[in-house]
């Protein structure tokens, strides 16, 4: 945990890349070489919904030919929480150091990958940040800009986070980050997932640091963003932020 930066971090220990996939069939392959390409130690779990669309059977084809690459079918769609915490949990039991997070579509750039392992030596989780200086967003419609600017806006004030980038989805956690922030507790599907993860490190006291990444849109492959996502992050985020003011009146521990 953060004691005022004088903490010494241990090593990193082997790094795990889950790329949860639905219906990205195009997309999986060059995914998953260019990560190969950028940086060869780090292994990969593709965690697909059993993806209509062939992308699990792609990503066996994948596994089959690389030892590096593992591939976790899942039952059906529950949402990119629901896959990301089906991957940590089997990172860590495969003994995992590091569990890094990353869209199957190229918006979160594996050549990147290598600062946010940088950063990690001193931090107990980095975080891909599209809004810090040098960050940027490469072909997005305004529109999703401002719902991305505003959703992390929100979220920052309701919560009180100084983090600028709080819904962004390429990230790098300790395995001991993960471990102690309550992945039992969370239950947010969509990108509210994001947000949920932040605010628990932060609340726990962890070290949290972003580095700038480029984050590019999807070129090919259709969006999952839905309504319901968005409600359901409009949601979450206000009762987190109600809940985390009450306790401070109330003079309770977070929950
Ligand atoms: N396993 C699994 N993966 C999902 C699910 N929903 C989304 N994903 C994956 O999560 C990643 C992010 O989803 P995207 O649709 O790219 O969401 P986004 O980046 O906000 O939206 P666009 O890039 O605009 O399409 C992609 O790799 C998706 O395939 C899901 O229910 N299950
Ligand atoms: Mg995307």
């Amino acid at each position: 945990m953060n004691d005022g930066g004088q903490r010494r971090y241990s090593p990193l220990g082997r790094a795990l890349v889950i790329i949860p996939t639905y219906n990205e069939a195009e997309n999986i392959k060059p995914i998953v070489n260019r990560v190969r390409a950028a940086v060869p130690d780090v292994d990969i779990l593709v965690a697909d919904d059993n993806s209509p669309d062939g992308t699990g059977k792609i990503a066996d084809e994948l596994a089959a030919a690389d030892s590096q690459v593992q591939v976790l079918h899942r039952q059906g769609k529950e949402g990119l929480g629901a896959a990301y915490l089906a991957g940590f949990r089997w990172g860590i039991e495969h003994g995992y150091g590091v569990l890094v997070e990353m869209d199957a579509d190229g918006s979160h750039q594996p050549e990147e990958l290598p600062r946010l392992l940088t950063a990690l030596k001193g931090a107990d989780l980095v975080l891909g940040s599209r809004w810090v200086p040098g960050g940027r967003v490469v072909n997005w419609p305004k529109s999703r800009e401002m719902i991305s600017r505003g959703g992390s806006t929100y979220s920052r004030l309701l919560l009180g986070l100084q983090t600028r980038d709080v819904t962004g989805g390429y990230r790098a956690f300790r395995a001991e980050t993960l471990q102690g922030i309550g992945l039992d507790e969370v239950a947010s599907q969509g990108y509210c997932f994001q947000v949920d993860l932040a605010r628990r490190a932060v609340d726990e006291g962890y070290h949290v640091v972003e580095v700038p990444i480029t984050f590019v849109d999807r070129e090919i492959g259709d969006s999952k963003m839905s309504r319901d996502i968005l409600v359901e992050a409009l949601w979450r985020v206000t009762a987190w932020g109600i809940t985390a003011r009450a306790n401070r009146v109330l003079g309770r521990k977070p929950s």
